[in-house]
């Protein structure tokens, strides 16, 4: 297939501005030009990639979650967005598929104006009126062209039906696989409210056993009202890691806490756990719900429950640390990944020609 990836406008790849998405379109990228599709990437300028790819110059997009559910539509001036779609337009009789992996309303929107057939791989659940209107108009004119992470993440939409659940892939040779922890916890994650840092630091507390809590800071204030709502307990900051050192302390330690306060459309922090052979404690909530193999590759707990975060910590050792790296190999490679994203696009051309 020839191949046209649309980016997120909400940063150049490898900015980390575009959160879990940049890491899905490269692995996509990287799996399908294996397979020895033709591809190319278009994403704002200044971006790092190894494949080819097309920087296009406007202003960045504002991010969609942190708008309210009666936001209207913006684009700023020169707007990234448009010119990414300007350029679509022009070269699209080159591809046999564009592929969308923004969270905007503009690429649903201009789906029927455009003649080759676009599928949508949807990042996040449900945030607004005008997206949810958009996304739906498309899954019902475009049947199939729809793509989500998981089941939890499809069922905040009421198109859920026509949602085409991907799950989602990592490199799995980058993890490694660790048979003997250490005695302390992680939790991983951007530190905001709707991660629910302060029950995986009240269970940090209540067992005495040390938590390491890697990931972006953006709001530091945050992180001290918490630290001082709990002043006892044995938590420490290790930072935002590169893959390579967020990996080798993933690995040594006993378990992962995924402590979410919204729906996570997947969990990628929960694969990494796993292929790294750590058993992950989550809430059943969200994506991690349905990446957990309760009892087997860890333990799924009461939402928002403290108490149940702490009986499951109870139990990691009854996990079997390969069980977890046998199933991020099974469902969460390359290839694993590949082959979903591939058929799901056969499938769109199908109905397509
Ligand atoms: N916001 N407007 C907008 N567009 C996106 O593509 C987008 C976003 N916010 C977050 C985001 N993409 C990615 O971080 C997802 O992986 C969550």
């Amino acid at each position: 297939m020839r191949l046209l990836l649309l980016s997120t406008p909400v940063g150049p790849l490898g900015s980390g501005l575009g959160g879990g998405v940049e890491l899905t379109l490269h692995n996509i990228a990287q799996e399908l030009h294996q397979r020895g599709h033709s591809l190319q990437i278009v994403a704002p300028q200044g971006s790092q990639e190894t494949l080819p790819l097309v920087g296009i110059s406007g202003n960045l997009q504002v991010t969609a979650q942190t708008l309210e559910r009666d936001a209207h539509i913006s684009l700023p001036t020169n707007s990234v967005l448009a010119n990414i779609w300007e350029y679509a337009r022009q070269v699209e009789a080159d591809y046999d598929l564009l592929v969308n992996f923004a969270y905007d309303w503009l690429p649903f929107y201009l789906t029927p104006f455009l003649h080759r057939p676009i599928a949508h791989l949807v990042s996040m659940g449900s945030l607004s009126l005008a997206m949810d209107q958009v996304i739906e108009h498309v899954a019902i004119q475009f049947p199939g062209t729809i793509g989500v992470h998981s089941q939890a993440q499809a069922d905040t939409f009421a198109f859920a039906k026509q949602c085409r659940c991907l799950g989602n892939g990592l490199d799995l040779s980058r993890y490694q696989f660790q048979t003997v922890p250490n005695d302390f916890l992680a939790w991983v994650g951007r530190i905001a409210p709707e991660k629910g840092i302060e029950d995986a630091i009240a269970a940090s507390q209540q067992t005495g056993i040390p938590l390491k809590v890697l990931g972006a800071m953006p709001d530091p204030a945050y992180w001290q009202q918490v630290c001082q709502a709990y002043p006892n307990a044995p938590v420490s900051y290790e930072g935002f890691l590169s893959t390579q050192r967020l990996q080798q302390i993933l690995g040594q330690c006993r378990g992962l806490l995924m402590t979410p306060r919204w729906v996570e459309a997947f969990g990628n922090v929960a694969i990494e756990a796993l292929a790294c052979g750590v058993p992950v404690i989550a809430y059943r909530r969200g994506g991690p719900a349905e990446i957990v193999q309760h009892g087997k590759t860890g333990w799924l707990v009461e939402p928002d429950s403290v108490e149940g975060l702490v009986q499951a910590i109870a139990r990691l050792d009854q996990i079997d640390r390969h069980t977890c790296r046998q199933q991020a190999e099974a469902q969460y490679s390359m290839s694993a990944m590949g082959n979903r994203v591939e058929a799901w696009f056969n499938d769109i051309l199908r109905s397509a020609n």
